[in-house]
């Protein structure tokens, strides 16, 4: 019986999804490759970010780099503590140079979900859902400010990342949740400990059962921990 329901979960977890070649990307008007606009409320993470000169004549983001698991929602609270505007602007790298480049010939103000443009100490918010996986950048795209370090990248990851070593304690396939004693989780930078996590897919509860050591990723998925891949 057991070794049926296995096979079965095999065979659904490797099969292609129905929407394959489908409509996917004909999506919504405010989706971009980079993601779409989240909801304040739905925020699985509040990031304070700072944009300002240095004494040494660089213009700078802080911090410098950004890694989010794909469907995690982030409310950015841009601040502006520098003495010149700047802009936040979430896009891939590829729209950054064109928008740049348009920029240069005409100092555009832009108004759009995926940006933000601060006066000097002013402050302001942006909430991003990341909802595909890549390397996109967020960049200043004001004349000269990209060139003198006002760019990062933007790391959306799919299935999180590090696998970590744990020990199944308990599976409880009613409420969908397993107890691992796990490994220290780098991702999630959370030291060693038993926690009871989610699953991404309940097919993943047919394969773990109390005492089995196993390898996982694990992300937080509206703001719960969950199991997104298992080895
Ligand atoms: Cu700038």
């Amino acid at each position: 019986m057991n070794k049926i329901l296995s096979a079965a979960v095999i065979a659904a977890l490797s099969a292609p999804p129905a929407f394959a070649g489908g409509t996917h990307g004909g999506g919504h008007h405010d989706e971009m490759e980079v993601g779409k606009p989240g909801e304040a409320a739905h925020a699985d993470r509040e990031i304070a970010v700072t944009m300002k000169e240095t004494d040494d004549g660089k213009m700078i983001f802080e911090p410098s780099s950004f890694s989010f698991a794909k469907g995690e929602t982030i409310k950015f609270v841009i601040t502006n503590s520098g003495e010149l505007e700047h802009e936040f602007v979430l896009d891939t790298p590829e729209r950054n140079v064109h928008h740049k480049e348009l920029m240069a010939k005409m100092d555009m103000e832009h108004d759009d979900p995926n940006s933000v443009r601060l006066d000097p100490g002013a402050s302001g918010e942006i909430v991003w859902t990341f909802s595909n996986p890549g390397t996109f950048e967020f960049a200043c795209l004001i004349p000269g400010h990209y060139e003198s370090g006002m760019h990062g990248p933007v790391a959306v990851l799919e299935g999180g990342g590090t696998f970590t070593a744990g020990t199944v304690k308990k599976v409880d396939p009613k409420s969908g949740k397993v107890t691992i004693k796990h490994e220290e989780l780098v991702d999630l930078e959370m030291p060693a400990m038993t926690m009871v996590f989610r699953v991404a897919d309940d097919a993943m509860l047919e394969q773990l059962k109390a005492g089995d050591a196993i390898e996982f990723t694990a992300e937080r998925v509206k703001g719960k921990l969950t199991i997104t891949a298992l080895k």
